[in-house]
């Protein structure tokens, strides 16, 4: 559904979008069964050491709460959606996931080999979250349950890099340090490697 924004909304809309009250489901593939038993996440590469956790070991780390708008590349646009998650920062203050001094980009790994790459300091940003909830509750399945990666633009932090959201993975399992970048899914599929909402950085680049 569309919806005329206000003086204030319109300011939050990059350029090229436009603003939606629903909140679409948008993917390649299939959605995964939901199986918290066997289900792992890893991070491994440029870290000071690798780290497994079990649903019931990440489910109890400490989460952090976040208002953020949404830009699909797609074109719509949602406002004040509302996550909780762990933050990277997290993770790293309390020691699990500490980055070697080569590591300079993150991919995120998901079901089906899906998969999206970001710089370190964005993936290390206020407005990036592996998150478990949406709205207060815990994430649907067609949403990236139970774990997805989010990205999305906090109003007013112009210090913070916003990037469409194809570069959050839903049913994320894993997440790898590099030295070097490798083009996820869509940025292999065409889709620009920064992905900045604000330059409209939509379609490639580059050649890879
Ligand atoms: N695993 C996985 N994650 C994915 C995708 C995908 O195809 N597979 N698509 C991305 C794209 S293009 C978008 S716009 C968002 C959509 O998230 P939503 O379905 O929660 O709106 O998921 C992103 N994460
Ligand atoms: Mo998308």
């Amino acid at each position: 559904m569309f919806a005329a924004p206000n003086e204030e909304e319109k300011k939050r809309i990059p350029p090229g979008q436009y603003l939606t009250t629903r909140f679409p489901v948008l993917h390649y593939g299939p959605i995964p069964e939901l199986d918290l038993e066997n289900w792992k996440f890893r991070v491994w590469g440029e870290v000071e050491k690798p780290l497994i956790l079990t649903w019931d070991e990440f489910a109890a780390l400490p989460r952090t709460k976040l208002t953020m708008d949404l830009h699909c590349v797609t074109k719509w646009s949602k406002l004040e959606t509302t996550w909780e998650g762990v933050s990277l920062q997290t993770l790293k203050e309390l020691g699990l996931v500490v980055p070697t001094e080569k590591a300079g980009f993150v991919i995120q790994h998901a079901e089906f080999g899906y998969t999206a790459n970001l710089p370190l300091d964005v993936m290390f940003g206020e407005n990036f979250l592996l998150a478990t909830h949406y709205e207060d509750e815990p994430i649907s399945l067609e949403h990236g349950a139970p774990l997805r990666g989010v990205c999305g633009a906090i109003p007013g932090r112009d210090d913070l890099k916003d990037v469409y959201l194809w570069k959050g993975a839903k049913w994320l399992r894993g997440l790898e340090f590099r030295a070097s970048d490798l083009p996820g899914f869509w940025e292999r599929a065409g889709y620009h490697n920064e992905g900045d909402v604000w330059l409209e950085e939509r379609l490639q680049d580059r050649a890879w």
